[in-house]
């Protein structure tokens, strides 16, 4: 096996290269810092021919190989890796399966300006319960006339908000596994189709990841990618490619670190000479040289395999994986180089020492990516396993009641709730201080963006009164509209609620947010929006405007006398949905333990649907063995 890149190869490196140098090196500290999308950026690439490399001219592309495609990530991540994310993401994400899959007209409409660079692509699988196993896709694509209509979320998408061409998977046969799943072609702005906060992220920051939210979002049916239930197996193929594209960051994103070390080692002076002449550091760099060759030839070959219609899924996946993991090591022995000064912000190294370490979990984590490789030598593991483990899916927050009041006025609707909650065992005579810390509050009354305007919180804060509850808030309303200080929000990275009731206001329930209240006895929730995803995850709730519901439901709460305040009240037991007991008595044979089952009847005996045991005929015996009606218990 010869690697040779040609001499149109180098000339392409030169020239994103230069450009990378030239354009992206002296905002790049800021970009990360800020984290701001390279708009302008990204636009000259496309103005460049590089945001459709090996797509055909016809529809826009440059027409070159999948290893031009590399090197131009490798190269962009050399200087920036959130930048190499979102070239790789629309090239090999969203582009690639319309490229594969698409018709002639999707690839018209949609390829086209996606490789012309004047619209940027995302992909949607990941949600919160389908991760690593993207078979537990929960958002659902249901038909109606010429659409689809979408419902559900993604989560940890690259490139969100700023795309405007979205390949998103969805489930359209229920209980048909991947089979189930069909792909799809979402345009931005389609009604319904909405974006979460940007996340805060440890690197990568100068590419946007958000969550997608589809609410009742109408889909025509020619956006359909492929046929219906083909949608999992596009997901897998366009991650295979998307492999290599994620290599290639890892490999140049380690090739800058690595030049920023080397350049370092040779100025920085100790003990009378250069520090590269240290055999200590010496070595480290002829390691690193040493890994990013190696990974340079497994990014090239996976490219180079795909370019010759050759399998490439376990090259790509193994690619992947080793400049990934080797990445981490690289990035890891420059910044040791650089010492205290690498630790710094401002420092190239430092910012590469956070990026390189996504590599290792987007596009299939490097576990996974074991597992794939490792299916390719030894072959699948049997489906059925010995041990039966729990589904995951469902609510985030675990069997909920439920109990959502949708309909009639709101002054009944908020008695039934506040009725509902006493014979919970809630107290609401006692009272409690609403700066108390999330973690230490037996109650709290929490608002997300749809409280709207600061001073909106009043509501808020009189129910919480009322209540006997702490005043929290969700992420965004901390960290973006600053209306509370950050150690008030509840989420998976803040603070847990693990108390007896939660009262969520305008929190509409994204996945990490529901991951800090799922120890909540009791969760209400509190919203405009029947579809918000909190629905599904509370025991309690009431659908309208909170500017409505909260005076009504402060008032219900007010007992006309002052609150006492109490020691946390005990931990109330979590409500779980009764089971209800069969409405009729259960008989059976006693010679071969058949159940009579009312409702279907015994339509072989002549016995009509809905026939109590008492009403059958005396001469009825048992469909199975032929016993005496006379012979049930
Ligand atoms: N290309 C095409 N089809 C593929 C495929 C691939 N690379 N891998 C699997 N398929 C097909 C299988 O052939 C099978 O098709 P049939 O139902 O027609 O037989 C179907 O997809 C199901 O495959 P499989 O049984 O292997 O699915 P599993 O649930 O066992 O999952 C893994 C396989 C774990 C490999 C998969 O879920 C995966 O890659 N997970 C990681 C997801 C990921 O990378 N997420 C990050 C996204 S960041 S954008």
């Amino acid at each position: 096996m010869l690697f040779q890149t040609t001499k149109e190869h180098e000339a392409l490196r030169m020239k994103v290269r230069a450009f990378a140098e030239k354009e992206i090196k002296p905002i790049a500290f800021a970009l990360d810092k800020e984290s701001t999308f390279p708009v302008e950026q990204v636009k000259m690439l496309g103005e460049m021919g590089l945001m459709g490399i090996p797509y055909p001219k016809k529809y826009g592309g440059a027409e070159l190989d999948f290893m031009s495609y590399a090197i131009a990530v490798e190269e962009l991540s050399r200087i920036d890796g959130g930048t190499g994310v979102i070239l790789s993401a629309h090239t090999s994400l969203c582009a690639w399966p319309i490229y594969a899959y698409g018709t002639e007209s999707q690839k018209e409409k949609y390829l086209t300006p996606l490789s012309q660079g004047k619209k940027i692509g995302a992909f949607g699988l990941t949600e919160t319960n389908a991760g690593s196993d993207a078979m537990g896709t929960e958002t659902t694509a249901d038909p109606d006339g010429d659409f689809y209509v979408l419902n559900g979320g993604k989560i940890f998408i690259t490139n969100a908000d700023v795309a405007e061409i979205y390949v998103v998977t969805a489930v359209t046969n229920p209980g048909m596994g991947a089979r189930g799943i069909s792909a799809f072609i979402v345009e931005k702005g389609r009604q319904g189709f909405t974006f979460t906060d940007h996340y805060d992220k440890l690197g990568i920051r100068s590419s946007s990841t958000c969550e997608l939210v589809f609410n009742n979002v109408r889909i025509p049916k020619e956006n359909l990618l492929g046929k219906e239930g083909e949608g999992f197996r596009i997901a897998m193929a366009t991650l295979d490619g998307g492999r290599i594209g994620i290599a290639a960051q890892a490999l140049g994103i380690a090739q800058g670190a690595f030049e920023e070390a080397l350049a370092y080692s040779k100025e920085r002076v100790q003990f009378g000479k250069p520090i590269a002449y240290n055999q200590a550091i010496s070595f480290k760099i002829a390691d690193m040289a040493t890994k990013l060759r190696a990974s340079r030839l497994m990014v090239y070959s996976a490219a180079d395999l795909k370019e010759n219609k050759q399998p490439y899924g376990m090259e790509a996946a193994m690619a992947k994986q080793y400049a990934s993991d080797l990445g981490l090591e690289i990035v890891n022995d420059a910044l040791q180089i650089f010492g205290g000064s690498g630790f710094m912000k401002g420092m190239a190294v430092e910012r590469h020492y956070r990026d390189a370490k996504i590599c290792t979990i987007y596009e299939g984590t490097n576990e996974i990516l074991r597992a794939v490789v490792a299916g390719y030598i030894v072959g699948k593991p049997p489906k059925e396993s010995a041990v039966k483990v729990k589904k995951a899916g469902g609510p985030v927050t675990g069997v909920r009641k439920k109990i959502i009041l949708s309909d009639g006025p709101v002054k009944e609707r908020v008695a039934k709730l506040v009725e509902a909650l006493k014979a919970d065992g809630y107290d609401f005579t006692i009272g409690l201080d609403p700066q108390t810390p999330v973690s230490a509050a037996g109650r709290v009354v929490c608002v997300g963006k749809g409280i709207g305007e600061k001073k909106n919180l009043g509501f808020a804060e009189a129910l919480a009164h009322q209540a006997g509850a702490a005043i929290s808030c969700s992420r965004p309303v901390a960290e973006n509209q600053k209306y509370m200080p950050l150690n008030r929000y509840i989420g998976m990275s803040g603070q847990k609620f693990t108390g007896n009731l939660y009262i969520g206001i305008g929190v509409s329930g994204a996945g990490q947010h529901l991951k800090g209240i799922k120890s909540a006895s009791t969760i209400v929730a509190i919203n405009n929006n029947a579809n918000a995803p909190i629905f599904k995850n509370c025991d309690y709730g009431i659908v309208g405007d909170f500017a409505e519901i909260l005076p009504l439901l402060t008032a219900a709460l007010d007992n006309g006398q002052p609150k006492k305040l109490v020691e946390q009240p005990k931990k109330i037991k979590r409500a779980v949905p009764k089971k209800l007991p069969p409405s009729y008595k259960i008989h059976i044979c006693s010679g071969c333990a058949y159940e009579y089952d009312q409702g279907l009847g015994d339509p072989e005996g002549d016995i009509l649907e809905g026939t109590p045991f008492a009403m059958l005929p005396d001469e009825w015996i048992c469909p199975v063995c032929g016993e005496d009606k006379e012979q049930f218990i």
